[in-house]
């Protein structure tokens, strides 16, 4: 017993020390930037992580250091990394609040953000039976966050091994949490039917001998919360304390550090202890002498390449998006690391747009509806992919994409290049963009324009004349994650269509590595003027060029775009007709839009200035639900039409 205190005493004053000489590097102006140290609350990172398994995976939040250290022992490493040297451990790109260690590190400077991440990872291993846990801590002020109470929800309901440590300091940055959230935490996190136990105000081994039992539970699947009083005896920063000294004097007489010293018998080991650890420390600190390697690991033979059949030599329906289902039949066959998760996606119902009809039935264990979460479950596929799976997620509704629009910018875009090029996300969300069926306002939107340029995140757009598994096959292997927009209206495609004299008088051309579709009325010779479009807008192009070529012998050139992000610009330009106008269409308004930034991008080039330019697009505003003014809003042959003949 004494040898576990001194050895628990002994980490965590180091974790201390470590902290305090960070503030002085900080104070001497020797580190920029921002750091939230976790003095006053090292034991619960020092006492969670000593019963914890070398290959557990711990998730923390801004105040992180402690349970780095704690967990992975990479003083230098860290040190390094707050000091932006190119072998910190995140390379100097993480910084104090975004670690990355091995896969078994994770920490995120949005609040509450990487709790999807961390049911994610535990849903991994969950399936795996791995025996592997997953550590998240939080602090109270979270509990402010939505995403909190979607993963608690998600956890509950899908019983996953996870331990959830909350350290309750009772403050977030200067605002005391009594006054912010509206129940103890203990009574909010149980309505969520997971155990919950509180320690007050302990010391590391008062959390090693009471929270054994916890984690063995949490580790069988039973999620474990473990609310740990806590005082924040530093800043929350670095010099932004506003409690006045008698308070902090008063959370002072808390300190933990103290509580465990005065367990330790003999005088002289305390003696030894705190001259080791200053020796250490020292040592440490003393980091030029110290060499380091960050271990970034190679993903290039990482990847796993799905190559996948051409889902129509098999196909006996008419619909496109029947097509789609049919191919994911074909893949959940082939891979079973292929997961599909979204909301009422199981059968008999099948998802709102049919999608994922009878998957349930036939791959019960790869397919599970989902709470109502958009955020949570976009953010748990980053965990299920970082574990080597391929999540597939359905948004409902592209509309709802909104919801999760944080954990794609703030997480899953940033977290191959945030975590030291070490993990991968070839994780897929797919949604029904687009108007045309009376559903209104809020479920006709077109958003993709909000993700366009975003950093880290492949957008593609499907439509029926671009073959769809030549966008899963490269999706499936890339590094970052991917955003697949489909369309309502073209669902309903007859696919046998193809072959009939609209379809067959167009001139088509694929370019498969390109994600590009040129079409020509006129065998690429006479084409007055050049249409671009993508998805849904694809079909109301064709009908105007072909409407438009039987009455005036007008050819089109259409450029059907199947990847949006990043935009291959050159190779669009080489399919532009070298005559007429270059027009570009898009079903979302047409400000900010794709528009915008593909004339911008081709006027910077001397060969296409002096060409003319048109946007055309649905109108700015709200999407009425009305059939007549629904039309009458959205872009289509006709509005097209109207517009580049000025007839508008
Ligand atoms: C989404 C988000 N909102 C706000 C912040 C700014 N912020 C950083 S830490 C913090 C307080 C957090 O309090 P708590 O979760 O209790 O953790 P503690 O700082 O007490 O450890 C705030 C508001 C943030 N980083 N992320």
């Amino acid at each position: 017993m004494q040898n576990k205190i001194e050895s628990l005493y002994k980490e965590t004053l180091k974790i201390r020390l470590f902290e305090e000489n960070l503030i002085k590097l900080f104070s001497d102006g020797k580190i920029t930037g921002t750091t939230h140290t976790c003095i006053g609350q090292e034991s619960n990172a020092v006492g969670i992580a000593s019963l914890l398994k070398k290959d557990d995976c711990i998730l923390s939040n801004h105040r992180c250091h402690g349970h780095f250290l704690a967990h992975t022992n990479q003083y230098v490493g860290l040190l390094k990394e707050i000091l932006g040297e190119e072998d910190g451990v995140c390379s100097g790109i993480g910084g104090s609040q975004h670690l990355f260690y091995q896969k078994i590190f994770y920490s995120n400077g949005i609040l509450g953000g990487n709790m999807p991440m961390a049911t994610g990872l535990s849903f991994a291993n969950k399936m795996k039976k791995n025996n592997k846990l997953v550590c998240l801590f939080i602090g109270d002020g979270s509990f402010g966050e939505g995403n909190i109470y979607e993963s608690l929800n998600f956890i509950s309901v899908f019983k996953l091994p996870i331990l959830i440590v909350v350290e309750d300091n009772g403050i977030a940055q200067t605002t005391e949490t009594k006054n912010t959230i509206a129940n103890k935490i203990e009574k909010i996190t149980a309505s969520f039917k997971i155990e919950t136990s509180i320690l007050n105000y302990p010391d590391a081994y008062d959390i090693y001998t009471k929270s054994k039992k916890i984690i063995n539970k949490a580790r069988k699947g039973y999620a474990q919360i473990i609310v740990i009083k806590s005082a924040r005896i530093g800043p929350h920063s670095k010099g932004d304390d506003t409690r006045s000294i008698k308070q902090l004097n008063l959370i002072k007489k808390k300190d933990p550090l103290i509580k465990i010293k005065k367990k330790i018998k003999s005088k002289e080991k305390i003696k030894k202890i705190n001259l080791d650890v200053i020796n250490e420390i020292n040592k440490i600190f003393n980091f030029k002498s110290q060499s380091y390697s960050n271990r970034k690991v190679s993903l290039q033979n990482k990847k796993n390449l799905i190559l996948i059949d051409n889902p129509l030599k098999t196909f006996d329906g008419k619909r496109f998006g029947e097509l789609i289902n049919h191919f994911f039949h074909i893949i959940a066959k082939k891979n079973k690391k292929i997961l599909f998760f979204g909301e009422d996606i199981v059968d008999p119902y099948g998802g709102a747009f049919k999608i994922t009809k009878n998957l349930k039935n036939l791959y019960k264990n790869q397919v599970f509806s989902t709470p109502i979460s958009e955020s949570t479950i976009v953010g748990m596929s980053s965990g299920l992919a970082i574990e080597g799976y391929r999540p597939i997620v359905e948004i409902m509704f592209g509309d709802f994409l909104s919801l999760a629009f944080d954990q794609i910018l703030n997480n899953l875009s940033k977290f191959y290049y945030m975590y030291n090029q070490s993990i991968t996300l070839p994780l897929i969300i797919r949604t029904p963009m687009g108007g045309g069926r009376g559903y209104g306002p809020t479920h006709s939107q077109s958003l993709e324009k909000f993700f366009y340029g975003m950093h880290g995140i492949n957008i593609y757009s499907l439509n029926p004349f671009f073959p769809l598994e030549k966008i899963y096959e490269e999706a499936f292997q890339n590094i970052n994650p991917n955003l697949i927009i489909e369309n309502k209206i073209q669902y309903n495609f007859i696919l046998d269509d193809l072959n009939n004299s609209k379809y067959k008088s167009l001139n088509t051309k694929n370019d498969i590595k390109n994600f590009i579709t040129n079409m020509s009325l006129s065998n690429y010779e006479d084409d007055c003027r050049t249409i671009i479009c993508h998805g849904g807008a694809s079909s109301a192009v064709i009908n105007f060029a072909y409407d438009d070529f039987i009455e005036t012998e007008n050819s089109s050139r259409i450029i059907i775009l199947s990847k949006l992000n990043t935009l291959n610009i050159e190779e669009i330009k080489k399919n532009i007709s070298d005559k007429g106008p270059i027009i570009i269409t898009e079903e979302s308004y047409k400000s900010f839009g794709l528009g915008s930034e593909i004339i911008t991008t081709l006027i910077e080039d001397e060969k296409f200035k002096g060409r003319n330019y048109m946007r055309i697009s649905s109108k700015e505003g709200v999407i009425p639900s009305s059939k007549s003014k629904e039309e009458d809003f959205l872009l289509s042959a006709k509005t097209i039409n109207k517009k580049v003949y000025n007839n508008d």
